[in-house]
């Protein structure tokens, strides 16, 4: 039995194309999706605004409110909680060349407009969270803006996001690339300093994606351990990704299951959860993966997460620490591998 709550987006249950080709798999509908989620074990959804409220666009404030309250009655249908709400700016044609540190002022604007309903969607759903992932924040082309100005930009939207709303908590995703070719937020390093430049610091903070760690160089469990530290460590993302190249989503363990070990071991000896927060997957289903299976990266990166666990929970501090005293890290890493690899 674990001891954590887990979360995932509808995103996350996927028709399978790509920048390269084609569906691959039929569209499935939220309720079927939500109806599937709990069955797995899930305890909550994370949310795209327009995942929630699908032509928000084209809607007023009320009507958005309104039709939000139809999710959350969904989602109360099934037993589930709304995790976070985060606007997704990166598809619309206002923000082409990214939202808050757009070159262009109404498209900055238009970046404002969604994260305030954002805001209003996430008190519907229930939930005081809300992610940025900055999809298109940064540059395509170096010269097109100064990297000073457009931090400084991301700085002021947040505080807009904070004034505008007192309760609400704004958790920056990091990715180092990806739509964009330079971010302006790519680590969790990047995401406490802009968290201490905000109005109100306590409610900025982070959400470790294992891949995104990676395909900045660096490793998920220490990041994750870096905003544990200092205690801003909102939500995750965990999956997994094979080294530094395009954003693959893999499923939780597949590519290093040390690696994984090590971010569900510094979890586990935080408390990570004790103050809500949930243990979220983003993962997605190869191309090749058929209709009957959509679900089958979800369903196993959560038996890995509850494998790993239980082989923390088996960790033998006593042990360890022993081997730390005597810095005898040959026979440390020879005991963790054992432990992984079921020979202990
Ligand atoms: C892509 C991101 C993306 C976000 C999601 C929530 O690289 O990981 O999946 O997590 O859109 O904002
Ligand atoms: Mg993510």
């Amino acid at each position: 039995m674990s001891k954590f709550k887990f979360s995932v987006g509808p995103w996350n249950v996927h028709t399978g194309a790509d920048s390269y080709g084609p569906e691959t798999r039929r569209p499935i509908d939220l309720e079927t999706k939500f109806a599937k989620f709990k069955e797995l074990g899930f305890d909550a959804v994370q949310f795209h605004d327009d995942d929630a409220v699908p032509d928000m666009n084209n809607m007023t404030v009320e009507q958005i409110k309104e039709y939000a309250r139809g999710v959350r009655k969904l989602l109360d249908k099934y037993d589930l909680k709304a995790e976070f709400v985060a606007p997704r700016l990166w598809m619309d044609p206002h923000t082409k060349d990214g939202g808050f540190m757009s070159t262009r002022e109404e498209d900055r604007e238009y970046a404002m407009w969604r994260a305030y309903r954002s805001i209003d969607i996430a008190k519907e759903l229930g939930t005081d969270l809300l992610v940025l992932w900055l999809a298109r924040e940064g540059t395509l082309c170096a010269e097109s803006k100064s990297p000073v100005w457009a931090t400084k930009q991301l700085v002021e939207a947040i505080n807009k996001m904070l004034a505008y709303d007192e309760n609400i908590r704004v958790c920056i995703e990091p990715k180092p690339n990806e739509p964009i070719d330079r971010s302006i937020c790519g680590t969790m390093g990047h995401v406490l300093a802009i968290s201490a430049a905000t109005i109100d610091p306590k409610r900025v903070g982070g959400n470790l994606e294992s891949a995104h760690a990676i395909l900045a160089g660096l490793d998920p469990a220490h990041e994750i351990g870096f905003a544990l530290a200092f205690d801003k460590l909102f939500t995750v993302h965990l999956n997994d990704q094979n080294s530094i190249r395009y954003d693959q989503d893999k499923s939780f363990g597949v590519e290093n299951i040390r690696a994984a070990f090590n971010q569900v071991k510094v979890l586990v000896e935080n408390n990570y959860g004790s103050k809500g927060e949930y243990v979220g997957l983003d993962v997605k289903a190869m191309r090749t993966t058929s209709d009957e299976d959509s679900y089958e990266h979800l369903a196993n990166s959560l038996a890995v997460f509850k494998a790993l666990e239980d082989k923390v929970a088996r960790y033998d501090y006593e042990y360890a620490n022993r081997l730390i005293a005597e810095l005898k890290f040959e026979q440390l890493e020879m005991y963790t591998m054992n432990l992984i690899m079921g020979l202990v």
